[in-house]
């Protein structure tokens, strides 16, 4: 017992200021979004794990600009490491549309499966040749739409509207096999947009719906699930490159070990935001059928999984049980 809480007071009096080198980390999200405290977690293992060579600062809500740039800037080593969705990779990086696919997990136990296990490394490795080293992946849940407009009940009911997805081409055929319209806009213009009508909606999960307060302009959520899109931990490859072998290795442990972490803080973060949207008398339509969904996303599928190697992947994550 004595032993465990003097490695408790250990772990608590490392900060990253203290560390000899800060590396720099962005998200879009607020502080105590658990991206954000499961970046924090990581930045004292590695400091624990390095002696205090390396530790992690996290830059968050969005103070280093929006998720497309920040990614820009990290492939520049401007910034060192950073929490995105892995929307925002789908024009760059063809790997990250597979698991970015509409319906293409079962469940989100489907999607760890997936994402722990060799599919999830080879995505990882993906990113290397766009300048990034791609470390862990965290929780996204599941994305449905929500609109200032209407309760959406059917697929019928989507026809016209208006709805900002994140800067995917993917995305954006989506919403329109849907038969509704999409707008790629930074999250950060978001709010605002449906405050004034740009748009009618957008989509996302609990948490981030919560925290975005999109809630408060747009009163209507439809549990469609249409995507459980991964969220991924990225490092500069010129941050990465400047490493010892050894505190490569730390980076790569740390960030993995982050992963049970970030889970925890989700699914209770989840359930957090659940009920405070449903508090505040937000109309959610859970009863909907996603037959029609499921079916309308054919031709997302046909034009964006085209390539043997894009193919094999979803033929293996349809057959991982
Ligand atoms: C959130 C995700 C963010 C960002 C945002 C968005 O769920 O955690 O990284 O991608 O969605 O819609 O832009």
């Amino acid at each position: 017992m004595a032993l465990l809480a003097s490695a408790a007071v250990a772990l608590a009096s490392v900060s990253a200021a203290a560390a000899d080198r800060v590396l720099r980390s962005s998200d879009t999200h607020p502080d105590g979004y658990p991206t954000v405290e499961a970046v924090k977690q990581m930045g004292k293992l590695l400091e624990e794990k390095t002696g205090g060579r390396l530790g992690i600062e996290v830059f968050h809500s969005a103070q280093l600009g929006e998720e497309k740039d920040t990614i820009e800037q990290t492939q520049f080593g401007v910034i060192d490491m950073n929490r995105v969705s892995l929307g925002p990779f789908n024009n760059l990086i063809e790997e990250t549309q597979v698991p970015s696919l509409p319906y293409i997990f079962r469940s989100v136990e489907h999607m760890h499966k997936v994402m722990d296990g060799p599919i999830g490394e080879e995505i990882l490795a993906a990113f290397e040749a766009h300048d990034l080293i791609g470390l862990a992946f965290y929780d996204g849940g599941s994305r449905s739409f929500y609109n200032s407009q209407k309760p959406v009940k059917s697929i019928d009911d989507l026809k016209g509207m208006k709805f900002r997805v994140m800067q995917s081409d993917m995305f954006v055929d989506m919403v329109g096999a849907l038969g509704a319209n999409a707008t790629p806009m930074p999250y950060g213009e978001v709010y605002s947009s449906i405050q004034t009508g740009v748009i009618d909606g957008a989509e996302n999960n609990w948490p981030s719906y919560d925290s975005s307060g999109h809630f408060e302009v747009a009163k209507h959520y439809t549990l469609d699930q249409h995507l459980i899109v991964p969220e991924v931990l990225v490092m500069s490859k010129k941050t990465w490159d400047g490493l010892s072998p050894e505190d490569q290795a730390a980076v790569r442990e740390a960030a993995k070990a982050s992963v049970p972490y970030m889970r925890e803080l989700w699914a209770a973060q989840e359930k957090k935001s659940e009920d405070k949207i449903r508090e505040a008398g937000v109309e959610v339509v859970s009863d909907i059928d996603k037959g029609p969904f499921i079916e309308a996303m054919k031709p997302v599928y046909e034009k964006y999984v085209k390539s043997e190697k894009l193919k094999d992947m979803v033929k293996r994550i349809q057959e991982t049980q």
